[in-house]
């Protein structure tokens, strides 16, 4: 008989630049806590894409640190898909500052792999919203990607 599965979300996970020497021991840990990785890809961003991207920080005191940061080396992005994964996600990366998750949540990858309260190692999307936004930031679907490539034509 057919049982109701649970619905399976996606999620947008960043490996930060400060944390790019532990990809292997992390994607471990993403496996552990059973997600499944569904796009990936390593890449520098722009100061202009990380701009796009932290838009939401635009104004706040610690913006251009974190611009700078996230543009000092290379990075992994990943989709996670699981149940409740937004969620689950944030669950296993931990407290923003990485101190903090040392004292709260020893066994995050924040706790574990990152730093201070701005380099601490891992991303993750806050809401389905955000979700949406950055998995089509790091992936465009197929349609934004022609529309681009229409836009360049144009253009020449
Ligand atoms: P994220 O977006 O990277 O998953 O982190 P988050 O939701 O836990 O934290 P958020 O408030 O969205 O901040 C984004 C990133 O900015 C840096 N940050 N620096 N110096 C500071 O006080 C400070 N506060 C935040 C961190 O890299 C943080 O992850
Ligand atoms: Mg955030």
């Amino acid at each position: 008989r057919c049982r109701l599965s649970q619905q399976k979300e996606r999620t947008l996970g960043i490996i930060k630049p400060d944390a790019c020497g532990k990809v292997g021991q992390i994607l471990d840990a993403i496996f552990q806590s059973g997600f499944k990785i569904t796009k990936l890809k390593m890449c520098q961003l722009t100061r202009n894409e990380a701009f796009e991207f932290y838009q939401e920080h635009q104004g706040k005191t610690f913006f251009d640190g974190l611009i700078s940061f996230m543009t000092s080396g290379p990075i992994v992005a990943f989709e996670l898909m699981g149940v409740d994964a937004i969620n689950k996600w944030r669950e296993v990366i931990g407290p923003t500052d990485s101190c903090e998750a040392r004292k709260g949540a020893p066994v995050s990858l924040r706790a574990r792999f990152g730093k201070d309260n701005q380099q601490n190692a891992c991303h993750g999307s806050d809401s389905l919203a955000s979700a949406a936004r950055e998995i089509e930031f790091f992936f465009p679907s197929v349609a934004a990607v022609r529309q681009n490539t229409a836009k360049l034509c144009e253009c020449t």
